[in-house]
């Protein structure tokens, strides 16, 4: 019945959960206000979310009998994360690198920084447990006067500073490959806020979306979108995602409107700080389609813990048609009226498609929201 609900909902009104307020409430932000009628300008739409062309693999969650047709169709659905991919999974080290910078910056750490780490510290041990038992008081009673030794003072000077250039030549090769960006394909502004993030897209058209954690079932009201399995884990998981093409440059310019957030996806190797009244830039580069999660990395309120990011990568043609369905312009394309969307990731994993998964799972329709 709750399942009829839903679908006589978006008949009537043209609405998905989450554009008709099934947001977390409270704190949260501002909600970019649903256009019903215009937003989905897919009357014509086909029933089947799953007949988008841009469909590639994994299923729309909603079945063909959730949207009474001809009304208009859901507009949205997200793919669900890739197991071990973008994604804690309770490994100890870093995780699996998507941008040329992360993967030399981990292979740098995995390899050749650990492997000193550990070689130092190894010969500090041993000279120490050596010094310990061959100079201990009972096999030295009169103990030696030695102050002075050119070779070794030499040695302990020369060693290190050779270690620290070696460290250093390759660091700064990374360090200049994260701040020298190649010309941005797109460009997003992300903006942080307590305790939620905006992401524009100033270079197609200026739309701009808000961006909301996911609660628990157990924390919302009836009838109001809540975290599935599709959308993330706990406490990772957000209304919507920042959506950005595969294989192009995105350029994020990072900013605050209230106090200092930290904008950190780990699988892309960038974490910058958002300041008020300062722009800060870094870029990615992902060729692999996929979800990828991260969070705010400054200490910047109350609900701190409690303002993830998620970051869609899918294809360019995706990421265009994602882009007219949220009202805004694909760059160098004349405004847009596509809509009915489906934006997936090659390698994610379908989605439950029984109908009482849909019960459960109503805010997998993300809502077609526009300024
Ligand atoms: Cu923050």
């Amino acid at each position: 019945m709750k399942y009829l609900g839903w679908a006589i909902a978006l008949a009537a009104a043209g609405l998905t959960p989450t554009a008709s307020g099934a947001q977390t409430p409270t704190e949260a932000a501002p909600q970019a206000t649903p256009t019903p009628q215009s937003a989905t300008p897919a009357a014509e739409a086909p029933a089947t979310p799953t007949a988008s062309a841009d469909a590639i693999g994994s299923q729309a969650n909603v079945p063909a009998t959730a949207v009474p047709a001809p009304g208009p169709a859901p507009a949205i659905t997200f793919a669900a994360p890739t197991p071990g991919v973008g994604i804690p999974n309770g490994d100890i080290g870093i995780q699996q690198q998507v941008t040329a910078v992360g993967q030399g910056a981990a292979a740098f750490h995995n390899g050749p920084l650990l492997i000193m780490c550990a070689g130092i510290s190894l010969f500090v041990l041993l000279l120490l447990g050596y010094t310990m038992i061959k100079f201990r008081r009972s096999a030295n009673p009169t103990p030696s006067r030695t102050s002075h030794n050119t070779l070794i003072e030499v040695l302990w000077t020369v060693i290190p500073v050779l270690i620290l250039v070696a460290i250093a030549i390759p660091s700064i090769r990374l360090i200049r490959a994260q701040y020298s960006p190649p010309p941005a394909d797109v460009t997003v502004k992300v903006i942080g806020n307590q305790w939620y993030w905006t992401y524009a897209y100033p270079d197609n058209g200026g739309f701009e979306i808000v961006s909301n954690i996911l609660k628990e079932k157990k924390e919302v009201a009836a009838g109001v979108r809540f975290r599935t399995e599709a959308d993330g884990p706990p406490l990772l998981a957000v209304d919507e995602r920042l959506v950005i093409p595969a294989g192009k440059v995105v350029k994020f310019i990072v900013t605050s409107a209230d106090v200092i957030h930290a904008f950190w996806i780990p699988a892309f190797w960038n974490k910058i700080d958002a300041v008020p009244g300062r722009l800060n830039e870094t870029w990615v580069k992902v060729d692999r389609p996929g979800v990828y999660y991260g969070q705010c990395t400054e200490l910047c309120g109350a609900r701190h813990a409690y303002m993830p990011i998620v970051v869609e990568v899918v294809p360019e043609p995706t990421f265009n048609a994602w882009i007219a369905s949220k009202g805004g312009t694909p760059k160098g394309a004349a405004p847009s009226t596509e809509a009915a969307v489906t934006t997936t990731a090659a390698p994610a994993p379908a989605a439950p498609p029984a109908p009482a998964a849909a019960v459960e799972q109503p805010a997998l329709n993300q809502a077609v929201t526009r300024n």
